[in-house]
């Protein structure tokens, strides 16, 4: 072989035949194939990578760059020699299968049925019940299984398929089933998706709003490191487990924080990505293949990626496949055109995808009976098992499985691998009867028209078998199960420090918050269970000392030394550390905070997040987290950063949040405060902690800080411990009375957040240049009054026989005389919602509008938010309820400095 080589080396191959470098570069092939042969056998397939590896290196240190292929061939990863033995009953547990998909097609089908509209989805679980089953029976450990217990994060849409797996597990009678999507009925109804508000033993994540439960599942995994790490949870090998949908990894929040995954090693996550080709409206990548795209993202940021797209009737053929042809029409096959075989069947692939002799020759003698068993992978359970298996034992990082399957597997012309199956949720007789057919159920013909659940008895080898492998397994999934202990609250005076004001020295409210966060932060009990989250911002909010005494948590802890190493507050990564620095990432801080306030109910852990963020990056930008985690019952804290639109001044025109109290306001269980003072903040926090915490109750808090700083008073004196802290928790309580007293005029005003500082001097004024008696209020909570207010109203409604109540914000400004002015750094809708609840109308000054760079004394004449016109409102006020002229009040904005003419903040 040698002399060959010498010999064709010294030719100069431009002078070649065609025939004999043609034969040349065989030679050469052959002779690399060999090594590599060799290398394989004798050094084995670590062997052989590193060798590639040097080449690699060594053809590109002359100039060869080789170009880099994230996607493998278009086979499965998993080749059959490697598959392990299936430890399952394989027949019995396709009929467990088999009866879960009739009863859940027939509770979809039922619904539409007895109330046309009730919606459903069929094809989703058809596609993916064997995935789950697999799991079910094999891999997914129950509540029961300490710290082997696993979070399943299922695909909403498939959520007939669990509840009818639960009716066979005698975990819901029948009537639920008959009341599926119908939760007001007098029998229990089952939730149409999963909502762990509305079925709080049940679900534990709510999956259907796309992309917030792979996100979410990221950020769990690396909390459960977390908790595990820090001591807060024995270490086992409980895993996440999160099923996607391969049209929802169009979603940004699905494959946007992948790479965070693979940073943090979780080979505790496993994603199965359920490719059945279609999404809503047709093909997920119609003109490509969403598996090879997918594998080429996940290995690209770092996932161990399994594919499993062929059956295993696919495998002989395979095996007889010596040149690849096979396997490079798959790789010509684009998805759309794969969806006509899953729709057509056989004889469509016989005529269509075996379109060469030599592919003809691969299936001359089959049948089309043979072709039609020719699968996709995810249908396969002995694929499953193998992907499921090595998954789980794979070490390093976090584990993709794309199993390529058919949408409305089984619903034959109502639907298989149809772009509309999606949303059928019908089915005609016939098409009942096809499916039982195939799936060989126990239905006869005249039961068929009533639509019958179906389970077989106590007894029953199915029963016995599915039962078992779940007790094995610890337990009944979906499950959620709180099991933290109660906590009392810190002491009484823990926080009494803030009550006293600062004596003149200006602090903001965020100094202040952090200054009460640290505090919490020493407390024995509560110390290690408060989870400080921050999206890159922690300077910003003044929280940088805790980088040093907390630490910033890292599962490799600090590899480098920081560059501030000789500063007091250096930059501290640890193993141990307790805050979670995102980086900038509202959305994956939210999904930390999701974890976090879950941890109760997740790990028996009463963790406590305390989000800390640009407020305007809250709610308006990931406002459906925030909704997922009202739903979730998550607790916790989030805080708004440089709130308000016109406190944060200068160049901060992009955080200016006029509207985060607004938005707050759909979440049903958030409380959203805008205090002004940093005793309100030490009564809040306290009260929160009493309430998520001891008494468990399922809300979690929004507060709102300011970077003004101004002195902070000590609490009223005119207020009793037990007043002000009610006051400050409902929403409302009287701050200063008027200083003036038997005065023809009289004025009340309510100020929020920082614009409290201009009420509090717009009441200066207008006791002192214009004779109005002002007492001031602060309100902490729109929110809250609002709320209050229409339960009260509800309840007169409702009891009209009964002694009318009066709702709190009424009774805390029955008396006072004159006129309402209420004044925020949010929009006037906040305390116009109040309107109808108080006892007289009331006039609402606010900063609705796009925000202004500006300094905060302009950007408050603009929005008309100041003292000035505070006194302004006032004085129009009184003059509109007659007790001034209307010509003073003209002289007023003369004095005032108030141009009529300047233009409407609210543009549109
Ligand atoms: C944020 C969001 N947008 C849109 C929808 C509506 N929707 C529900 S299911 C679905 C298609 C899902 O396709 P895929 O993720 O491929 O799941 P499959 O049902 O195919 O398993 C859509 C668009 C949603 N639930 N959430
Ligand atoms: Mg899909």
């Amino acid at each position: 072989m040698t002399d060959v080589l010498d010999e064709l080396l010294n030719l100069d191959r431009s002078q070649l035949e065609p025939d004999e470098l043609r034969r040349l570069n065989e030679t050469e092939l052959r002779e690399w194939l060999e090594s590599l042969d060799y290398v394989l056998a004798s050094g084995g397939a670590d062997r052989v990578k590193d060798i590639l590896q040097m080449l690699e290196h060594h053809a590109y240190k002359h100039g060869v760059p080789i170009p880099y292929n994230v996607t493998t061939p278009y086979i499965n990863t998993i080749p059959v020699d490697e598959q392990p033995e299936y430890p399952g009953d394989l027949e019995i547990e396709e009929r467990i299968t088999n009866l879960i998909r009739w009863n859940a097609m027939a509770m979809v089908v039922r619904a539409n049925k007895v109330s046309s509209g009730i919606g459903g989805h069929i094809a989703t679980y058809a596609s993916a019940a064997t995935l789950y089953e697999v799991g079910f029976n094999h891999f997914f450990h129950g509540p029961k299984a300490g710290a082997d217990a696993d979070l399943v994060y299922f695909q909403g849409h498939a959520s007939p398929g669990f509840y009818a797996r639960s009716f066979l597990e005698g975990r819901f009678p029948v009537e639920a089933m008959r009341n599926f999507r119908r939760e007001l009925q007098d029998e229990p109804g089952l939730s149409s998706y999963p909502h762990p508000w509305l079925m709080p033993d049940y679900w534990s994540f709510p999956t259907v709003s796309m992309g917030i439960g792979p996100l979410a599942s990221i950020y769990q995994a690396r909390f459960r490191r977390y908790l595990e790490d820090r001591g807060l949870l024995p270490g086992g090998n409980g895993r996440v487990w999160a099923f996607v949908g391969d049209g929802e990894t169009d979603e940004v929040e699905t494959l946007g924080a992948i790479r965070i995954a693979a940073r943090n090693q979780l080979d505790n996550l496993i994603w199965v990505v359920n490719c059945n080709l279609q999404r809503l409206d047709g093909p997920v990548y119609g003109n490509g293949k969403i598996i090879q795209e997918l594998e080429g993202i996940f290995r690209g940021a770092g996932w161990n990626v399994i594919k499993v797209a062929w059956g295993s009737k696919w495998d002989e053929l395979l095996a007889r496949d010596h040149d690849g042809t096979l396997a490079r029409r798959f790789e010509e096959m684009v998805d759309g055109e794969s969806q006509r075989y899953a729709a057509f069947g056989a004889p469509e692939l016989r005529d269509r995808f075996f379109n060469t002799p030599e592919l003809k020759k691969l299936i001359e003698d089959w049948t089309d009976a043979d072709i039609a068993q020719l699968n996709r992978g995810g249908h396969d359970p002995v694929k499953i098992y193998a992907a499921f298996q090595r998954a789980v034992q794979h070490e390093g990082s976090p584990t993709a499985i794309l199993f390529r399957t058919v949408k409305g597997y089984g619903m034959g012309d109502a639907g298989e691998a149809q772009n509309v199956t999606h949303q059928q949720k019908k089915l005609d007789v016939d098409q009942m009867r096809a499916f039982r057919d195939r799936f060989e159920l126990p239905v006869s013909d005249e039961e068929i028209t009533k639509y019958p659940f179906f389970r077989p008895e106590e007894d029953s080898p199915e029963l016995r078998y599915l039962l078992e492998r779940r007790e094995e397994l610890g337990g009944f999934l979906p499950a959620r199960s709180p099991k933290s202990e109660p906590l009392d609250p810190p002491p009484a005076d823990a926080f009494e420090e803030f009550m006293q004001g600062t004596d003149g020295r200006e602090v903001s409210t965020t100094m202040a918050f952090v200054s009460i966060l640290r505090k919490l932060l020493r407390d024995e009990a509560w110390g290690k269970l408060v989870v400080p989250i921050v999206p890159d911002e922690a300077r910003t909010f003044g929280m940088e000392a805790l980088f040093r005494q907390i630490g910033i948590y890292s599962s490799v802890g600090q590899l480098y030394e920081p560059v501030d190493r000789e500063n007091l507050l250096y930059y501290k990564e640890s193993r141990d550390g307790q805050i979670l620095e995102e980086g900038i990432t509202e959305a994956g801080s939210m999904a930390s905070f999701l974890a976090a306030g879950t941890a109760y109910a997740n790990y028996g852990v009463n963790a406590v997040p305390f989000f800390i963020y640009y407020s305007m990056f809250g709610f308006q930008r990931i406002g459906d987290m925030i909704w997922a985690a009202g739903d979730s019952r998550a607790r916790g804290f989030l805080v708004g950063g440089t709130a308000g639109r016109t406190t944060l001044a200068g160049e901060g025109l992009q955080h200016q949040d006029g509207h985060s109290h607004v938005l707050a306001y759909p979440v049903p269980n958030l409380l959203a405060y805008d205090p002004s003072f940093a005793y309100e903040i030490a009564i809040l926090v306290r009260e929160g902690l009493r309430r998520m915490y001891q008494q468990q109750d399922d809300v979690f808090y929004y507060l709102t800080v300011g970077n003004e700083n101004y002195a902070q008073p000590a609490a009223p004196a005119h207020l009793s411990r037990e007043a002000l802290e009610e006051g400050v928790i409902k929403g409302l309580y009287l701050f200063r009375p008027a200083g003036r007293k038997r005065s023809k005029l009289h004025a009340q005003l309510l100020g929020s957040g920082s614009i409290m500082n201009e009420a509090l001097e717009a009441a200066r004024i207008l006791e002192e240049d214009y004779k109005v008696a002002t007492d001031v209020w602060s309100v902490t909570s729109y929110k809250a009054l609002h709320v209050e207010a229409l339960e009260v109203e509800r309840h007169n409604r409702l009891h009209p026989d009964e002694e009318p109540l009066e709702p709190f914000v009424a009774r805390q400004l029955r008396d006072a005389k004159g006129v309402l002015v209420a004044a925020s750094d949010y929009m006037k809708i906040l305390p116009d919602a109040l309107a109808r609840h108080l006892p007289k109308g009331i006039v609402a000054l606010g900063t609705d509008g796009f925000g202004r760079s500006e300094a905060r004394e302009e950007l408050r004449d603009f929005f008309e938010v100041d003292a000035r016109h505070i006194v302004l409102a006032t004085l129009q006020a009184l003059a509109q309820e007659g007790s001034l002229e209307p010509s003073v009040v003209a002289k007023a904005r003369g004095e005032l400095g108030i141009d009529p003419d300047k233009p409407n903040p609210f543009v549109y």
